[in-house]
């Protein structure tokens, strides 16, 4: 045998051991990392039971463990607790109004909404860590299974009522007051008795907001708050719970929870601020339609996604179950440009601020929303089958409107937003750009890309953040087409 041949095949090997070997240790680092993350963010305990079974509940983020507030708490919210629990089946009940005794910690989590399948309770829809209005009594809890046999039976049922939704009435008459300038201050109506009465801030947003700022002809609403700041006293005549979808054009045509008049556990009122210029994002829906196409790559070349979470949860458990060969599995990937436009009057900027963006060591770039996007596939009974992907990216002006000067600019810790007139781009070829499709059969289903969808952010109109897709899916192709703009 030609011995320079030899001398070739042997130094290759060499080479193939040696990556293997920093393969196996990357890997390595990766599963430690995700398990560290696993046992610690998100974790969650029943406190103040008789057992382990029940109790309110405590989940643990950044290392803290807190309390999650009982608004918009029911059996769904229940169900994902105990599952993630590990209790298969049996008994749920989910308790409120401190059952298990008043709140011991901050609260972490406030108005969180499941609907009921997700494996764990951050899966789920809820205010940014730590935002609440919530006082110490209203700890959220559940009961996971039957109390042991001997214990005696004496559990009651949450004793908070039940909601019951109603349009206000049509001739309400609305003003805000106590402010330091006319366009805020907070929100009185006339009722039936013919006082003016302010209006409880529990469950306000920036979406009732708009519709007050709206029918006084004051523009949009800049901000929304619970707040006992600009003055005025709850009586129990006072309207609490009140759901707009932002785009009325009077407070009438919203809803109100007819058993919350008079309630206002978090004792602060429904205030606004409101304002002429605002940003509007819209979301390019053309450009989806347009670059949506699947790509099947290895797990090897995602371990930076994976560490982001952008895949579906099946890629961690094979990653887990197979230690020697997951690096070789591959998912496939549903890939698109999401194009996102300012069309407001004013810049869009990040909602958390500068010195709390996160560093992504992956990526490396401050992430300075904790969900700008999100992106789902429904099948046609409207149930979510591939894992609702949450985006949270740098924002910065890529392409703008000619005679617009770019302004932000994610490098070296630049200043995030969106200016009027410019859009940000996330191209099909950006790491995490993309839903994971692996685990859903062919067929034909709903997509839907959402910005700013917990409008955290105030903007003009949310009628255009959402673009809803058909996906055509068959074994080795996909499509999106008739795409249309809507409200999320
Ligand atoms: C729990 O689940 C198992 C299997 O799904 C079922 O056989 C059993 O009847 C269930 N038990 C209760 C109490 O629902
Ligand atoms: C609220 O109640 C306090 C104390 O009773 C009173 O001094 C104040 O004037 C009231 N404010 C309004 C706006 O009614
Ligand atoms: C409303 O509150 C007043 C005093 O705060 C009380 O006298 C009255 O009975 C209450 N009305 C109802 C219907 O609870
Ligand atoms: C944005 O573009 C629109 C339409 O081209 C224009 O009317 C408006 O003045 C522009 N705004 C800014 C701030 O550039
Ligand atoms: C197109 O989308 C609309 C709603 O956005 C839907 O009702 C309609 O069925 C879709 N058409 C096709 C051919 O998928
Ligand atoms: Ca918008």
């Amino acid at each position: 045998m030609n011995y320079k041949i030899f001398e070739i095949i042997l130094s290759i090997l060499i080479v193939c051991i040696l990556a293997e070997e920093r393969n196996n240790q990357k890997a390595l680092l990766v599963k430690k990392h995700l398990k560290r993350l696993k046992k610690v963010e998100g974790a969650i305990k029943l406190v103040g039971g008789k057992g382990e079974y029940e109790g309110n509940v405590e989940i643990l983020h950044s290392g803290r463990w807190g309390a999650i507030c009982d608004d918009e708490w029911d059996m769904a919210e229940a169900k994902v607790i105990c599952r993630q629990l590990g209790y298969k089946n049996g008994t749920v009940k989910y308790t409120g109004n401190g059952y298990f005794g008043p709140a011991k910690r901050q609260f972490w989590m406030d108005n969180v909404y499941c609907e009921g399948s997700e494996k764990e309770i951050t899966s789920c829809r809820f205010d940014d860590w730590g935002t609440n209005d919530c006082d110490i009594t209203e700890a959220a809890g559940v009961i996971c299974a039957d109390p042991p046999q001997k214990e005696e039976k004496k559990h009651h049922e949450p004793k908070k009522k039940k909601s019951r939704m109603q349009k206000l009435p049509d001739s309400l008459e609305l003003r805000i007051l106590g402010g330091r300038i006319k366009q805020e201050g907070r929100v009185e109506v006339k009722t039936s008795g013919g006082n003016w009465e302010p209006i409880c801030g529990d469950g306000w947003s920036i979406l009732e907001a708009l519709v007050v700022c709206r029918s006084l002809n004051l523009g949009y609403a800049g901000n929304a708050f619970q707040t006992d700041y600009f003055g005025g006293n709850l009586s129990n005549n006072s309207y609490a719970d009140i759901k707009c979808r932002g785009d009325e054009i009077s407070l009438k045509y919203c809803l109100h929870d007819v058993n919350a008049v008079g309630d206002c556990p978090g004792k602060d009122l429904a205030a606004v601020s409101c304002t002429t210029s605002l940003p509007d994002l819209v979301i390019d829906h053309i450009d989806i339609m347009r670059t949506a196409h699947l790509e099947d790559r290895q797990l090897f070349f995602l371990q930076c996604a994976m560490e982001e979470n952008c895949l579906a949860s099946e890629a961690y458990r094979i990653q887990r179950d197979n230690p020697s060969g997951w690096h070789l599995e591959t998912r496939r990937l549903l890939r698109f440009t999401a194009r996102i436009f300012n069309a407001g009057t004013a810049d869009f900027r990040p909602f958390i601020p500068k010195h709390l963006w996160e560093w992504h060591m992956c990526h490396m770039h401050y992430h300075s929303m904790e969900i700008f996007a999100t992106f789902d596939i429904f099948n046609d009974k409207g149930v979510r089958v591939a894992e609702g992907h949450k985006a949270s990216f740098c924002l910065e002006d890529n392409q703008c409107l000619p005679g617009v000067e770019p302004k932000y600019n994610c490098n070296n810790f630049g200043d995030q937003g969106i200016s009027t007139n410019c859009s940000d781009i996330y191209k099909y070829t950006v790491d995490c750009q993309w839903i994971d499709i692996s685990d859903i059969k062919p067929g034909v289903y709903t997509m839907k890309v959402v910005v700013n969808p917990e409008f955290k952010v105030a903007e003009m109109s949310y009628e255009n953040n959402a673009a809803i897709c058909t996906f055509h899916y068959s074994e080795t192709f996909g499509t999106v087409t008739n795409c249309s703009v809507q409200r999320p």
